[in-house]
């Protein structure tokens, strides 16, 4: 394995202008193949990879490409993305809170060595890496409702304490070596056709299958627990929010920051009764509808 040195990593970088190509681990969790399917939309279906240890379903086989992959195994990650040009890598392989703390060793070994792996393949390759954090970052001396972005966090599962890890090594990793690391914390995630596996927060997908199977669902929390949760589509809306890239020209952005972030238009108001029409989101879907009309 090369850690990588300072001088190597710099020189190692994917052109931004190409499509990225992405790898997910853990592709076949919760999330993975519905995030594949949103940048398979954006950046063409050969270009994302899904990957996992276990045999997929083969509608996971026809929407696109997927690969074994274990994160615990270097040479084989680095084979993976020497082989298929991988740029981004989106690592979601992880065993949740449940599991974890019933195998504490196996989380262990997933959670910080495979993070491990995952750090130095992407350090050494100069990809950009994505790994979500989750509310298990935080622990009973965090302040509850609501709880601030910077917070003492000293959770008390195996599962926490590997998420603040990641935390703390992405940000180690970018400061240290330049990896462009993104994370998001994510809440509880409610989803219909994936299910979670191993979660404290998994009753909140579970009582939806009961509600229509059965009627019947038997929670293992107690009826006044209050915690996050979102509908998997903004989750996944976010994670690929938040990997847009930016390239900045150093003239158009010193220009840029010289210029006034809001302008004041109260005077024309005032004088001829001036109201814009098009606020952010209907100017932005009238751009969309008529892209998209010239483009039909
Ligand atoms: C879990 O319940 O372990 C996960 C999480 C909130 O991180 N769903």
């Amino acid at each position: 394995r090369q850690v990588p040195s300072d001088a190597s990593f710099h020189s190692v970088s994917f052109s931004e202008t190409d499509h990225p190509r992405v790898l997910i681990t853990g592709g076949l969790g919760q999330l993975g193949v519905g995030l594949a399917k949103l940048l398979r939309k954006q950046y063409g279906k050969n270009n994302v990879i899904l990957s996992d240890i276990r045999k997929p379903p083969d509608t996971v086989f026809y929407s696109g490409p997927f690969i074994y992959s274990d994160i615990l195994d270097y040479k084989n990650l680095r084979e993976i993305v020497v082989n298929n040009r991988i740029s981004w890598l989106i690592h979601y392989s992880a065993l949740l809170s449940a599991v974890g703390e019933a195998n504490v060793p196996l989380a262990r070994a997933v959670n910080i060595t495979g993070l491990h792996n995952i750090l130095d393949i992407a350090a050494e390759h100069g990809l950009r890496l994505f790994v979500p954090s989750t509310i298990g970052a935080f622990g009973p001396s965090s302040p509850r409702n609501p709880t601030p972005d910077l917070c003492i966090q000293r959770p008390r599962t195996i599962y926490g304490v590997s998420k603040v890890h990641a935390e703390l090594m992405g940000e180690y990793y970018h400061y240290r070596y330049g990896l462009d690391f993104r994370c998001l914390r994510y809440p509880g995630i409610i989803s219909a056709d994936s299910q979670p596996g191993g979660g404290t927060t998994d009753y909140a997908v579970q009582i939806f299958h009961d509600a229509i199977k059965t009627g019947r669902f038997e929670c293992n929390l107690k009826p006044d627990t209050r915690l996050p949760m979102m509908y998997i589509e903004d989750c996944l809306r976010a994670t690929v929010e938040l990997e847009v890239v930016y390239k900045t020209d150093p003239v158009r952005q010193a220009i840029a920051d010289s210029w006034p972030m809001n302008f004041d238009d109260s005077n024309a108001s005032k004088d001829w009764g001036w109201k814009h029409e098009y606020d952010l989101p209907e100017l932005v879907t009238t751009m969309l509808n008529h892209l998209n009309a010239e483009a039909v």
